[in-house]
């Protein structure tokens, strides 16, 4: 029942009643473990890799071929999962559509794609690209196409922002 998600072979048809058959061949009693871990054909992992396996059919046609969350197949400087994260192309050169940062008076923002599912957005200011926090960083709710608005004072002579993305 646990097959690699594809066109072809996945299992889960909408609205059908599955059953599940535990078969004992060793002679003693052995423990059982069933696990449903909620994950439907958009958010289903089977090779593990931090890559939902339908994003990773739907850009690149199978599963296999990259299987680091961080990798940067075209050299862009967008890692795969940030592309995942911020609804980018992946294939596609995505260095200038990255969100950017913003002065406007005494504030910097930066505004951002937040709608993935399972993703964890965090913008984290530094005066010395060092030393990193969230402290006085204010995120708006996000809009209806699902941006949001991260703002932070202007403080000292420099100021950096960073968005961070994780699973
Ligand atoms: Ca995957
Ligand atoms: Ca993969």
């Amino acid at each position: 029942m646990n097959q690699v998600l594809s066109p072809a072979t996945w299992p889960w048809v909408p609205g059908q009643t599955y059953y599940v058959l535990f078969l004992n061949t060793s002679g003693a009693d052995q423990p059982v473990t069933f696990t449903m871990d909620g994950k439907n054909a958009q958010t289903e992992d089977e090779d593990n890799d931090g890559l939902p396996d339908a994003w990773e059919m739907k850009y690149f046609g199978n599963t296999w071929q990259y299987n680091d969350p961080l990798a940067e197949p075209n050299r862009d400087g967008v890692s795969l999962l940030m592309a995942y994260a911020l609804n980018l192309d992946p294939t596609r050169n995505q260095a200038g559509s990255m969100p950017q940062v913003v002065r406007t008076g005494n504030q910097m923002s930066i505004t951002f794609y937040s709608g993935t599912p399972g993703i964890t957005y965090t913008v984290e200011a530094s005066s010395d690209m060092l030393n990193w926090s969230t402290n006085g960083v204010m995120i708006s709710d996000p809009d209806t196409n699902h941006f949001r608005t991260a703002t932070v004072p202007m403080t000292g002579l420099n100021r950096f922002l960073r968005l961070r993305v994780s699973r």
